[in-house]
């Protein structure tokens, strides 16, 4: 072998020992089964993870919230025991306050409003502050709007009052539920199918798809557009890890996570109105809510609350407010 050759075949064995050390295998928690339309994203980002780092990082995704309950994954995505998740803002307002902009009822008028927010000023506010708290979100996901369902049609606020209705856990929607006049019940998602066929909750409020693919449908008759909370998701990981790769990999983790989400809100329009369409031909009856005014009248002392309590949330509330 000549000397040149030799040191080539040095060369090249130490570049894949190097390269073989900082190939990355992450873990990623989702909490959704087959069926559902994050289920399909979060696969289609190990792909595209893979692809587009060729292979330095590759995930294993860990479906049906087999990883924990979502605020333990949230816990574990924050000290980097767990690096991705597919997480909904809403249980990351109590970790990261600014976070909690996208918790307070009708906030925002529409789905697409919501997005224009979240690419916005605002929305850089928001993902800084997750990105400092450990939680760096990387794409935004598509999760409709969450409304009422129970045994019963809810048309006005009135008819909310009286009943337990599960949450997610986040003070600000017991408060919502309260002021309401109902009984709010903070429970875990996997908890929640059993605690309605048994009665310890009256209802539950979530989107189409979560409705269907964790069969509360089979447990309830009523879904009424109430559309109360349009809260979106992320793909986040943990800062350190991200912030450890190369300029290079970062782009190409963010491009892929980019590129799952494009295809999650395709896959989210598709299946929502199939999930709808599932439950109706199962017989859940929808109602439209001819009149959300009373809704938004009744959350007038949330946002009061919530503004005295947390003052330097008023300029981001207000801008989200102002975003066209
Ligand atoms: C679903 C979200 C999921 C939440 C769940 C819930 O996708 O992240 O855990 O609602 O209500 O729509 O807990």
């Amino acid at each position: 072998m000549t000397f040149a050759k030799a040191l080539f075949a040095a060369t090249t064995a130490l570049t894949l020992v190097a390269s073989a050390a900082s190939a990355e295998n992450w873990r990623a928690w989702n909490i959704h089964n087959d069926g559902h339309p994050n289920t399909a994203a979060m696969d289609k980002f190990a792909e595209l993870i893979d692809t587009a780092t060729g292979g330095e990082v590759t995930l294993d995704v860990f479906h049906g919230g087999v990883l924990g309950s979502q605020p333990d994954a949230l816990e574990q995505v924050r000290i980097g025991a767990i690096e991705i998740g597919n997480f909904n803002l809403g249980p990351i307002g109590p970790m990261v306050k600014e976070a909690n902009l996208v918790s307070l009822p009708f906030i925002f008028k529409s789905v697409p409003h919501m997005f224009r927010v979240l690419e916005g000023e605002a929305g850089q506010t928001v993902a800084a502050a997750m990105g400092e708290a450990g939680i760096l979100p990387l794409a935004w996901f598509d999760a409709g709007a969450r409304s009422f369902y129970s045994q019963k049609p809810i048309n006005t606020p009135d008819d909310v009052a009286g009943l337990k209705i599960r949450v997610m856990n986040n003070d600000l929607y017991t408060s919502m539920i309260s002021a309401m006049g109902g009984n709010p019940s903070p429970m875990a998602f996997s908890e929640v199918q059993q605690a309605l066929k048994t009665g310890v909750v009256d209802g539950a409020e979530n989107n189409f798809p979560s409705f269907k693919n964790v069969g509360h449908y089979e447990v309830t008759t009523h879904y009424s557009l109430s559309e109360h909370l349009i809260i979106p998701e992320c793909i986040c990981v943990n800062t350190e890890k991200f912030n450890a790769l190369s300029a290079e990999m970062q782009e190409a983790v963010r491009g892929a996570a980019q590129e799952a989400a494009l295809f999650q809100r395709e896959q989210w329009a598709i299946g929502s109105e199939q999930a709808r369409k599932d439950v109706e031909a199962a017989g859940i009856a929808v109602n439209e809510i001819a009149d959300k005014g009373p809704f938004q009248a009744a959350m007038d002392s949330v946002y009061a609350d919530y503004l005295a309590a947390n003052p330097d949330m008023k300029a981001l509330v207000e801008m989200a407010q102002a975003t066209e």
